[in-house]
């Protein structure tokens, strides 16, 4: 479902969240304040120093960089088109030895919110107890997602049985998702083929993705749980993204906890709520 009309937060958990039905808010951001410095130069002014990992179409780390060098290399006019690597920027989410997001969050606290439909409290991971705020707490998989045109998150499906919230704040990005069980496409590289073609599906790509739609600055994806998705940039991007799982909508991640499954992230934010608080 695709909307220009933010639902009530009781609309969106009783509607989407409980029941895995993915949303698309047009300007959902608007509340936010996207101003800057949320444009690029801005960005290297203020976090350029800072070191990024970077990934491929999945999430296979490449290496490090810092957020000029990849500002410079892949999101200037002079940028190659060949496939560019992709900044996932994520906060701390496990005990490995990355550059995390924390302090690039922590110095962009000021300049947005979480759209005000999400709601605030109920969270069962990570389990923090009472209001939550996702702008100075860190959430499984919260990160900046940076990439130049081209940049692609091929065919996955989320882990942690979580649900995704994903906003477009800078340039245009086309999100394929799909029902649960959805076989995967034959050729998950040809996204690629979408930037410039992009009104049809990637060739060898199931038909009738429940949704096929090109974000713009300030919308905002409800992704639920293990409904299979992709993304491509259309344009150089950067996106808000995290992920949760709330009581309207958890046997699927209790399920998986109860079954033992042996998880970096799921071992990092069943410590204790005080050590994994940012603020
Ligand atoms: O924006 C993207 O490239 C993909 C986002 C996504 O699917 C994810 O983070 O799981
Ligand atoms: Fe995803």
């Amino acid at each position: 479902m695709i909307t220009s009309t933010p639902p009530t937060r009781q609309e969106f958990v009783d509607r989407h969240l409980a029941v895995a039905r993915p949303l698309v808010v047009r300007q959902g951001l608007n509340t936010w304040r996207i101003a800057p410095p949320w444009n690029f130069d801005t960005l290297v002014a203020r976090v350029g120093d800072q070191r990024v990992p970077l990934y491929g179409s999945l999430f296979d780390f490449i290496g490090l960089s810092t957020f000029r060098n990849y500002h410079d290399r892949f999101l200037t006019s002079a940028a190659p088109t060949a496939q560019p690597a992709y900044l996932r920027w994520y906060t701390r989410q496990s005990e490995a030895r990355l550059p995390w997001a924390d302090s690039a969050f922590d110095a962009l606290a000021d300049f947005w919110h979480a759209p005000q439909w999400l709601p605030a409290d109920g969270f069962v991971f990570p389990a923090y107890g009472g209001r939550t705020d996702v702008v100075r707490q860190s959430f499984p998989a919260k990160g900046i997602f940076v990439c130049g045109r081209g940049g692609m998150t091929r065919w996955h499906v989320d882990p942690w049985r979580s649900d995704a919230y994903l906003c477009q704040v800078i340039g245009h990005k086309r999100i394929l998702l799909y029902r649960p069980g959805t076989a995967a496409p034959r050729d998950p590289e040809a996204l690629g083929s979408v930037i410039d073609t992009p009104d049809a599906l990637p060739p060898g790509w199931p038909a009738e993705p429940l949704i096929d739609v090109v974000l713009a600055p300030g919308d905002c994806i409800y992704i639920p749980q293990d409904h299979p998705h992709a993304a491509v940039a259309l344009s150089p991007s950067l996106s808000l993204t995290w992920n949760f799982v709330h009581r309207a909508n958890d046997a699927g991640y209790r399920a998986l906890v109860a079954s033992d499954a042996d998880d970096a992230t799921l071992r990092y934010f069943s410590a204790p709520v005080a050590q994994m608080d940012v603020a």
